[in-house]
């Protein structure tokens, strides 16, 4: 009888693979985990070993073979995929004097975030954004774009996007075929005034009542440059305030409209660390990518710890105890984060671990 049951078994098995079929049972322990499951590793790129390599694709990889001239991240706990979190995506990308991408537009948001170089740009829906280091530029979903260098030196900044997610979503498209009157072009033409975005919209509280909010076909910011000059001088201004034990003084580039992140997805930051700061122990649902504006520091991921420079980009994946901290003196670190996708999904949740090794819920960002 055992015997016989067995047998039936085996032969359950093979047929329900011959009919593209999985036993339940058989992956329960692997389907119902009860931790989110750690895919992504922690991880530091350090500038001061790529800038060479990035100084070498720049002399032996034209702009015509690879239109974005990017060094991708791509964390060693995903499998060689070009993704820095198992959500996002990011990158250096390196232009020389005189070359540029040509127009084109996509479902993933993006942003890039300038560090070295003056003379870069990037035209937005008709609007020519000149980028300096700190700038924060914003190519959401479906807004054309094309990017390039004006000026008489390389600029590099980093790209961030959340193309892993839109492919996890299956609605990746990237497209090409841009034209203006029926005529295609690998430029746009600049139809706003320049400064539009910032003229508009970077006086804090105030926005104009007499322009379309709306420049995209999804909700994002209408404002499509932050400058560093202004960020600066808010975290200047917040300097002497509490903070947060867990994000010291950490500020969210907004949607001037909203209110709201200023992509539909991801959430971009700055944080200042006070010289000496050390931050609480915190984990969130959602990852992070982080680059070093200014100073050097420690970040302790997952009991690993990773000290930085100026320049060095690092991931903090989802679910894992992370602190910073700046003994050296005053830190600026930018970060793009995926909480706004997992907030709207209800999955957003963050908790931290006080020095007695006590767990607290906080209020999720
Ligand atoms: O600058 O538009 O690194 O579309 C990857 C895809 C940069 C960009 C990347 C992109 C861009
Ligand atoms: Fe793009």
């Amino acid at each position: 009888m055992q015997h016989e049951q067995s047998s039936v078994r085996t032969t359950l098995s093979r047929d329900a693979s011959a009919l593209n079929l999985v036993e339940f049972w058989k992956e329960r322990a692997d389907i119902e985990i009860q931790e989110p499951r750690k895919t992504a590793v922690p991880h530091l790129w350090q500038w001061s070993e790529i800038s060479p390599r990035l100084a070498v694709a720049s002399k032996t990889v034209p702009i015509e073979e690879c239109e974005r001239r990017a060094l991708v991240f791509a964390n060693p706990g995903l499998g060689g995929k070009p993704y820095i979190t198992s959500t996002l995506f990011a990158a250096y990308s390196l232009y020389n004097p005189g070359e540029s991408a040509p127009v084109h537009r996509h479902t993933p948001c993006a942003s890039r975030f300038v560090l070295e170089g003056n003379g870069g740009f990037t035209t937005v829906a008709g609007e020519k954004i000149p980028m300096s280091r700190g700038d924060l530029v914003l190519t959401p979903h479906g807004c054309w774009h094309d990017h390039g260098n004006d000026g008489t030196e390389s600029v590099v900044w980093v790209d961030v996007l959340d193309v892993p997610l839109i492919e996890a979503l299956n609605s990746t498209v990237f497209e090409f075929d841009y034209a203006e009157e029926g005529q295609a072009k690998t430029t746009q033409s600049i139809t706003r005034p320049s400064g539009y975005s910032t003229r508009l919209y970077s006086y804090g509280g105030i926005t104009p009542t007499f322009v379309d909010h709306q420049r995209g076909s999804v909700d994002h910011s209408p404002m499509f440059v932050y400058r560093w000059e202004d960020t600066r001088e808010a975290l200047k201004a917040m300097a002497n305030l509490p903070g947060s034990p867990y994000d010291a003084i950490t500020v969210e580039y907004t949607n001037p409209v909203s209110g709201g992140s200023v992509m539909p997805t991801m959430s971009h930051r700055s944080t200042l660390l006070r010289a000496g700061e050390k931050t609480v122990s915190q984990r969130k649902t959602a990852s992070s990518v982080f680059v070093v504006l200014e100073g050097s520091g420690t970040t302790e991921i997952d009991g690993v710890r990773f000290d930085w420079k100026p320049n060095d980009v690092f991931c903090v994946p989802a679910w894992v105890w992370h602190h910073h901290e700046a003994p050296g003196g005053e830190a600026v670190l930018y970060s793009v984060t995926d909480s706004p996708s997992l907030t709207k999904l209800g999955l957003m949740r963050k908790q931290g671990r006080t020095n007695d090794g006590a767990i607290v819920e906080l209020e999720a960002a």
